[in-house]
């Protein structure tokens, strides 16, 4: 046991990871943030549980010694040797914020650990947050970058009683603020009206892989349009996964990838592009089962994405 403690034992820090409030490069090369926040949901809430769920569910595989690599026989892949992680802590996010408000309170924290060349991991709170978070990369790194969006839902709703900032709308309010240029999802089902805005986002140039075509389609041509070595940034809505192995969440369909198929597109991503920050979203673990399945497979995907980010990192050195 890497630090001398059993997964149920110590601070349930993500991976058991140093709690670094701002850090630099001195003190890490991943950070995670968590932002607490479900206002933003338009069915069940409970996502700003999801950042301590996944914590939580983070420190079964926290037993790699030091900077170890953990071995994936599976994929035939190491993960992770020499990379270091920090947990930052959440973001403080009262009730009823405004959204200029949680956009300051994001920006704020999120910023400055992207600025200092960490590798930011993001976790939710619902989908909404993902404006905010891009705000702060976009503003960070000064390039524009693509999103790569895994989902059930497009997220393309331009407003939702009023509201042009819930979870309904990240995906449209990103696109029309200019912080991406351009998008791709995955997983996308479930029936559809027409606020979806199906037509509007395919008009602006986003790219939709839905659900049951991409579990028909080779892994090379799912990400075939996606430029080598592009910057790409990955946002993962957890409700993607099909609802028998992840049902703690808002707003789950029929349907959905499995935890293998899921995998196989995000390495093939990190390992095509140069995937500069990811979230992990909409994990709601009052929905879960008592095995907390669904932060379960969140934290596995983390892990084997920000693996293969830095795989491809090292190749590349
Ligand atoms: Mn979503």
């Amino acid at each position: 046991m890497g630090n001398g403690e059993m997964p149920f034992a110590g601070i349930a820090t993500f991976f058991k990871a140093p709690h670094v409030t701002r850090p630099t490069t001195a003190d890490g090369d991943v950070a995670v943030l968590g932002v607490p926040y479900d206002e933003g949901t338009t069915s069940r809430s409970g996502a700003r549980m999801g950042p301590r769920a996944l914590r939580e569910a983070s420190t079964l595989w926290a037993y790699r010694d030091g900077t170890d690599a953990l071995y994936d026989g599976e994929a035939r892949v190491q993960l992770m040797g020499g990379v270091r992680w920090v947990d930052c802590g959440d973001v403080a996010l009262g009730p009823q914020q405004t959204a200029p408000r949680r956009l300051t309170a994001v920006l704020e924290r999120l910023q400055p650990v992207v600025e200092a060349g960490l590798f930011p991991v993001t976790l939710g709170g619902d989908h909404s947050i993902l404006y905010q978070v891009l705000t702060s990369v976009s503003r960070a790194r000064k390039a524009p970058f693509h999103l790569v969006q895994f989902d059930t839902h497009m997220d393309y709703w331009d407003e939702e009683g009023d509201e042009r900032y819930s979870h309904a709308s990240p995906i449209i309010r990103s696109q029309e603020h200019g912080l991406v240029s351009g998008v791709t999802q995955y997983g996308i089902r479930g029936l559809h009206t027409a606020s979806d805005n199906i037509a509007l986002a395919r008009q602006r140039g986003v790219r939709t892989f839905w659900c049951e075509q991409a579990k028909d389609t080779l892994v090379d041509d799912l990400v075939g349009h996606l430029a080598p070595g592009a910057d790409v940034y990955i946002t993962f809505d957890i409700d993607a996964l099909d609802p028998a192995i992840a049902p703690g969440t808002g707003t789950p369909e029929p349907g959905g990838f499995t935890y293998y198929e899921a995998k196989s597109i995000l390495l093939a991503i990190a390992a095509r592009c140069n995937v500069i920050g990811m979230d992990l979203v909409e994990v709601a673990p009052q929905y879960d089962g008592p095995g907390q399945l669904t932060a379960m497979h969140g934290v596995r995907l983390i892990l084997d994405t920000v693996g293969a980010v830095f795989r491809r990192r090292s190749a590349l050195r």
